[in-house]
């Protein structure tokens, strides 16, 4: 996790010269009025279906199908919102397949990413996002204030990502719209539903509350669902598939 943050940090300075923050600004999409994803899973299936080609807990998920093709099946199947990762080195994304999914659907879509500076937020915008993802575990507290602010301010919705209770504690703040609890453990890669259930009775009732990877059947909704889950974040159980959308709509029918 500490070596994807330091290579973060030095793909977006870069960045930072080759396209300017007015640039970003001036793009068409920057405009676009977003969809609330917060909303949209509380009126909804309360899938969040992801977009992802690999990971480093598992190498290889998927390398065939398209990022359209993947985006209209999500959509076709009723899901809530996407998210797409767009993280190169480590998930195989690229703000490219943002623009792609955002030109397929009209469904919210979540840019997941490792955020650590605001220029990614302009960035998410820029490239078609309704709502982003801050972890927990590589920010600080006030790291995490100024950045969901900075969201709130362009409209879009903020998802923040915890994994125990520290992490909760110093995230609670009106800034958010969406909890989000990793199951899987972002330093061992292990993976557990328990981590759900437990820090549940802790995140306030004004939050949505998400449960996010390692749900691998609809059991496991029907589980975390007394919990006060109403969003969940599935990526490999689909997209190890030939066909995610299809897979998705098992889930929901
Ligand atoms: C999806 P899964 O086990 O269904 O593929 O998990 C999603 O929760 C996971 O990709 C994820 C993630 C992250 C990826 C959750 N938080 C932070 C990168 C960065």
């Amino acid at each position: 996790l500490d070596k994807i943050v330091a290579d973060k940090r030095i793909e977006v300075d870069l960045k930072k010269g080759l396209i300017p923050l007015k640039q970003l600004e001036a793009s068409v999409l920057f405009d676009r009025k977003s969809t609330s994803m917060s909303k949209s899973i509380k009126s909804g299936s309360g899938i969040i279906a992801e977009h992802k080609r690999r990971s480093p807990s598992k190498s290889v998920i998927n390398q065939k199908v398209s990022v359209q093709e993947v985006a209209a099946g999500y959509e076709n199947a009723g899901v809530s919102a996407m998210s797409v990762l767009t993280d190169g080195k480590h998930f195989g994304g690229s703000l490219d397949d943002l623009l792609l999914a955002r030109a397929s659907v009209k469904m919210p879509l979540l840019r997941k990413e490792f955020i650590i500076d605001e220029y990614q937020i302009l960035e998410a915008k820029a490239h078609g996002a309704d709502a982003i993802l801050l972890i927990a575990a590589v920010l600080s507290k006030n790291e995490i204030k100024s950045l969901s602010e900075t969201a709130k301010s362009i409209g879009l919705d903020v998802l923040l990502e915890v994994h125990n209770e520290e992490e909760l504690h110093k995230s609670i703040m009106p800034s958010l719209d969406m909890l989000g609890v990793n199951n899987r453990n972002l330093k061992t890669f292990e993976v557990s539903l328990e981590t759900s259930k437990k820090l549940s009775t802790i995140i306030p009732n004004d939050f949505v509350k998400v449960s996010e990877s390692g749900i691998s059947n609809i059991e496991a909704i029907k589980e975390l669902k007394p919990y006060g889950y109403e969003g969940f974040l599935i990526g490999e159980n689909f997209m190890k598939t030939d066909n995610p959308g299809k897979s998705a709509s098992e889930f929901i029918k």
